[in-house]
């Protein structure tokens, strides 16, 4: 794979700022290095910074800086678009999980001229599908899968052009385990697949996964991970700034990447809420480093040899 690496330094979509050293907290951990181990290309290396001034403009309390993360999340779904158009793999590091407008409206907007399908597997504790309306915090990256379904403020959703970006059919979210009473309505009436930790204790995460996987990939031409690290078990992830217990154990976590990389689906991949002022000495850093070589291909007994 030939890939695009884009750094997103932001953090104002979340309630406590440190995201925005989440990409340098992965390269430090030897992102670069490890994925040229694993027979990948790393063709660019790409810096988004919000403008400084930004952090002093709130806007309105219901979608806090709504403005300077449109305008971030433009830039970067023109990237990510470009990556696509190219033939490589954008790699976004975060970042809080409002960047996700960008990345998935630029893979989109790609997928969507050529009348194909993007799926995602999204992984988190939450389900982000808050709106302005529902949101009890204001924090955008409470409401990326929302605005991504069409639903939210009009100028995130126009980012993906002049549809959603996403369909619910090709939609899953995996470690669920923090809902917003007020954002139950939309979660159920959109219909996306949702698996929460109490149903992937029962039915087991393997057979959910391969389930998520399958659903994902039926009618569409490739799949993006989008992986926020509170979906794994903050006794591994402590580095995030929303942590909910119970969360995916280390291997569970892994067996997500390795299933989507057994599949040869996936086209992109984003790792999100990274916070290294809360991390211990990088473990979160490490962990998500090690979570995208799995997604990308490695293997316990070696990298699988490529069809
Ligand atoms: B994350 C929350 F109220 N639902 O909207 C909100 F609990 O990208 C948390 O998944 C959102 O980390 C967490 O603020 C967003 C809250
Ligand atoms: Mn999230
Ligand atoms: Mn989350
Ligand atoms: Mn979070």
């Amino acid at each position: 794979m030939d890939i695009d690496i884009t750094n997103v330094h932001l953090d104002l979509g979340a309630g406590r700022r440190g995201t925005d050293m989440g990409p340098g907290a992965m390269h430090v951990a030897g992102l670069s290095a490890k994925l040229e181990r694993l027979g990948h290309r790393v063709a660019s290396v790409h810096s988004l910074v919000v403008d400084a001034e930004a952090g002093t403009d709130e806007g309105s309390p219901n979608a806090r800086y709504l403005r300077v993360i449109t305008e971030i999340c433009s830039e970067l779904a023109d990237r990510v678009e470009a990556s696509c158009e190219a033939g490589r793999v954008p790699l976004v590091l975060g970042g809080d999980h409002a960047q996700a407008i960008g990345t998935i409206s630029g893979m989109t907007r790609y997928y969507k001229r050529r009348g194909e399908w993007l799926g995602v597997v999204w992984v988190d504790a939450h389900t982000d599908m808050n709106t302005p309306e529902t949101s009890p915090s204001g924090n955008i990256h409470g409401m990326p899968l929302a605005v991504l379904l069409g639903h939210g403020p009009p100028e995130l959703v126009a980012i993906a052009g002049d549809t959603p970006a996403l369909v619910p059919e090709d939609v899953v979210v995996i470690g669920v385990r923090d809902v917003d009473p007020s954002e139950i309505p939309l979660v159920r009436s959109t219909g996306i697949g949702v698996y929460p930790m109490s149903e992937l204790d029962a039915r087991t995460v393997p057979v959910c996964v391969a389930e998520a996987v399958k659903r994902v990939s039926r009618r569409t031409s490739g799949v993006h991970l989008s992986f926020d690290l509170d979906g794994v078990d903050p006794l591994h992830a402590p580095g995030v700034g929303t942590p909910v217990p119970g969360g995916l154990s280390l291997r569970e976590s892994h067996l997500i990447c390795e299933a989507l990389a057994g599949t040869d689906v996936v086209v992109g991949m984003e790792m999100v809420e990274l916070n290294p002022t809360l991390d211990l000495r990088n473990q979160t850093g490490r962990l998500a480093v090690w979570l995208i070589e799995s997604a990308l291909g490695k293997r316990i007994l070696g990298r699988r040899p490529r069809a």
